[in-house]
């Protein structure tokens, strides 16, 4: 946006610099960047926001850590299939996440955990789907959030036509901002590489749609790094389909909101998409079943690792003056409470009767689906009266 220069990823190329673009508030420590070109245009969102938004967006990043924590660990002890953690994402989906309204829409992938917390989505319905016993975990409609969709790329689609919807039922740029609404579809640096991704790009700008594309550059697609991805960065590439895309510090839970609330006013008020794209990095593995020491330098996570959102949040408020030193000593017992109710609750969830898996194919009674079921219930059936079990 701001440069006329294209970096072109390249092996040699920094992954820990996000480029003089990146809009960013806060350093490494915590303390206030000066307004500069890339973050003018947001920093009075920014000075709009008081300790009390500060400490209840900090409790969100340290209880979604620990939803997070508590997933991986009752992965490692067989209670779910899969935990695919989003630790060092906090900052980047809180900050979307929290820039949402309740008549807004979102529709995540498979690691958006930081943004189901911010939507309302009880954590015990994520890992219940992670567990095996139900095969989606939420209503969708309860909380305006999508169930996750595991194949990449597939959900930007679901998202431009739910935001064309939007605009049909005139609920964009009314001029009444409890009922104006967008949609946010979130992908990752790898999803831009899907034909669905590019697709849904097209189709947002030419109907300009109100939707934001939120992408969170991890930097890795599993073993795939940036510069085999793309030649152009994401946000670069926003401006070919005709509409902007700002490149954000995702490790900055202040910039990524001011960013994420900026492009959703803009859409809500019918001024069409906005393309994000929150530079940050996935510290874990990219799922319990990989191992990224294969195919990362160990020295490369340790220069993320100091990145830390939560640590460079906690900076800027104690340099504040935001919250005193009670606040994070309780906000450590909720969070203990939350991974003890969590864990609780998931080892308590009955397994639902194998027959269930027909139950909502369709909305409406399907024939095929009916027989089908009624063949399983047979086959299921033949192993008691064998006496098996
Ligand atoms: C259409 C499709 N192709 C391949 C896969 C296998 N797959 C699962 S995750 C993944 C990488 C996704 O990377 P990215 O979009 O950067 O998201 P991240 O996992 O880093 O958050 C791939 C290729 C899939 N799920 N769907």
């Amino acid at each position: 946006m701001h440069h006329e220069t294209t970096v072109a990823p390249s092996m040699e190329h920094d992954i820990t610099d996000g480029g003089p673009d990146m809009v960013q508030f806060v350093d490494g420590d915590g303390n206030r960047l000066p307004t500069c070109e890339a973050n003018e245009p947001y920093a009075q969102i920014v000075e709009d926001m008081t300790s009390e938004d500060a400490r209840s967006m900090y409790r969100d990043l340290v209880l979604v850590r620990r939803m997070d924590a508590e997933g991986h660990a009752l992965q490692r002890q067989g209670e779910l299939g899969l935990w695919p953690s989003l630790l060092g994402q906090e900052a980047a989906q809180v900050g979307a996440g929290r820039a949402l309204r309740p008549q807004d829409y979102a529709f995540p992938g498979y690691r958006e955990h930081g943004v189901a917390w911010c939507r309302g989505v009880d954590p015990v319905n994520l890992l219940g789907m992670f567990r095996g016993v139900n095969h989606g975990g939420w209503d969708s409609n309860q909380n305006n959030f999508h169930l996750y969709t595991i194949v990449i790329g597939n959900q930007m689609l679901h998202a431009t036509g739910y935001a064309m919807g939007m605009q049909r039922d005139g609920v964009v740029g009314t001029g009444n901002p409890d009922r104006d609404a967008a949609v946010m579809a979130f992908t990752g640096d790898g999803g831009t590489a899907q034909g669905d991704y590019n697709e849904a790009l097209v189709f947002a700008s030419v109907a300009n749609a109100p939707l934001v594309f939120f992408i969170q550059n991890n930097q890795w697609a599993i073993s795939e790094p940036n510069y085999k991805q793309f030649r152009i960065p994401p946000y670069q590439r926003a401006r070919g389909f005709g509409f902007p895309g700002v490149r954000v510090d995702g490790n900055d839970v202040l910039a990524v909101y001011a960013v994420a609330k900026a492009a959703m006013d803009a859409a809500r008020t019918g001024q069409g998409p906005t393309l994000i794209e929150a530079f940050t990095y996935r510290l874990g593995a990219h799922t319990t079943s990989d191992d990224p020491t294969k195919y990362r330098s160990a020295a490369e996570v340790d220069i993320w690792r100091e990145k830390d959102p939560i640590k460079r949040m906690r900076g800027f408020m104690e340099t504040k003056g935001h919250a005193d030193p009670t606040f994070f000593t309780e906000l450590e017992e909720e969070a203990d409470e939350l991974a003890a109710r969590i864990r609780r609750e998931c080892q308590q969830m009955p397994d639902p009767e194998p027959v269930t898996m027909f139950d909502k194919v369709y909305v409406d009674q399907h024939p095929v689906i009916d027989a089908e079921r009624e063949q399983f219930a047979a086959y299921q059936a033949s192993f008691v009266q064998e006496g098996g079990n």
